[in-house]
């Protein structure tokens, strides 16, 4: 009986994905609500291979820095917003940050810096834009990905001017492409339970909306495991698909497991999600995403072995080295925060499938 029941609910939307067919809210649901994960993998994988996607998984050689933790909003699930005041609050200055940059970079040789900061009530937008000029004086090669939607949008309210305005003075002053936080769960009611201080979604799709038309690339991300529904999980996800529609400037997609230590939800017993809802994420994302190239299991939030089954839910990335993640280290993520390239490869082999090292813009840097 229980096969019975397996077939009958996702019989249906095999047959919609082997015709090429757009799945809809109800199969978003109807995925999420399924106990088959083999078969719910098998189908993301399906989905990915007709839509073009070969055996390559890609990662970047990247590292986290960030400018500052100081923070006006109090998402309840972030660990690692300070106030100016807290001991360990911090608020780098330009040279600070591109000495620190530079040293690391004749270490390691990345070739991408992924920023996320706090919204810091503080500085001005010359602060975020003369430490871009700075960098790229610094290091001209290396791809710039900073600042989520949120933090664009909080420029824009320190400045006064519109987030069209902000993004032509980021990008001129050497931001290359930008992450996809902020983004948390577009629903009104989990944002005003998890987030009651940050804006609206339309603000966050209104800044990506406009730096994809201005040519700037974007991620996007949903943050689940917390106080969200499946109903609300798949509607983030079309909210998404629709933007991805009009603009097409979404590389890729990161699920972001709810990690709960030192947040407002631990001291509620939240605990940290399961794998089995970890891969239910990422298929469904394959699943539905139809038009957002790339999906990423993110090691540092998912560690390296389910990562390595997510590569057979749908996903195609693993994000990359990460040398000194702070965000999810703050709120109890235990995979460490940085991996070698040689580890990553064999990571990937090991799953069966091909390594490839990309740059930020998914071009082939080298395959093994
Ligand atoms: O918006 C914060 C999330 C985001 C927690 O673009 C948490 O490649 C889980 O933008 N548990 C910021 N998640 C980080 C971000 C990001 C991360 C990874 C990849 C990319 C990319 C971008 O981190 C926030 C929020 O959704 N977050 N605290 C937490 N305790």
């Amino acid at each position: 009986m229980a096969v019975l029941d397996t077939l009958d609910t996702l019989a249906p939307i095999r047959e919609k994905i082997l015709a090429g067919e757009r799945l809809d809210f109800d199969d978003g649901v109807a995925l999420m609500e399924t106990d088959d994960l083999l078969a719910l993998g098998d189908l993301a994988d399906l989905a990915r291979r007709q839509r073009g996607g070969g055996d390559e998984v890609f990662f970047v050689q990247n590292i986290n820095l960030y400018q500052t933790n100081v923070c006006r909003v109090k998402c309840k699930f972030c660990a690692f917003a300070k106030t100016r005041k807290q001991e360990d609050a911090f608020t780098l200055t330009a040279d600070e940050f591109v000495e620190d940059a530079v040293r690391q970079h004749e270490l390691l040789g990345f070739t991408e810096i992924h920023t996320v900061n706090g919204e810091n009530p503080h500085v001005d937008l010359e602060y975020y834009a003369g430490l871009l000029r700075k960098l790229k004086e610094a290091l001209p090669d290396v791809h710039l990905k900073f600042y989520t939607a949120s933090e664009i949008h909080h420029m824009s309210r320190l400045e006064g001017c519109s987030h069209e305005e902000v993004l032509r003075t980021l990008r001129d002053s050497g931001l290359d492409s930008m992450p996809g936080g902020g983004a948390e769960i577009f629903a009104d009611r989990v944002r005003a339970l998890i987030a009651p201080g940050k804006e609206h979604p339309d603000e966050w799709f209104d800044v990506h909306d406009i730096a994809h038309r201005l040519g700037i690339t974007t991620q996007c991300t949903m943050l689940y495991g917390h106080v969200e529904t499946y109903e609300e999980r798949v509607d983030h996800m079309l909210r998404l698909r629709d933007q991805q529609d009009r603009t097409s400037g979404f590389l890729s997609f990161i699920p972001l497991a709810f990690h709960p230590e030192n947040t407002v939800f631990e001291r509620r017993g939240f605990r940290f999600t399961t794998g089995a809802d970890d891969l239910k994420v990422i298929a469904v994302a394959r699943l539905l995403l139809d038009n957002i190239p790339h999906v990423k299991a993110y090691w540092i939030m998912m560690g390296l072995p389910l990562a390595q089954v997510a590569l057979h839910f749908g996903a195609d990335d693993v994000q990359g080295t990460v040398v000194r993640e702070k965000i999810f280290q703050a709120a109890g993520a235990s995979a460490g925060t940085e991996q070698k390239v040689a580890e990553l490869v064999r990571f990937v082999r090991d799953a069966g499938r091909i390594p490839v090292q990309r740059d930020s813009l998914y071009n082939e840097i080298r395959r093994w």
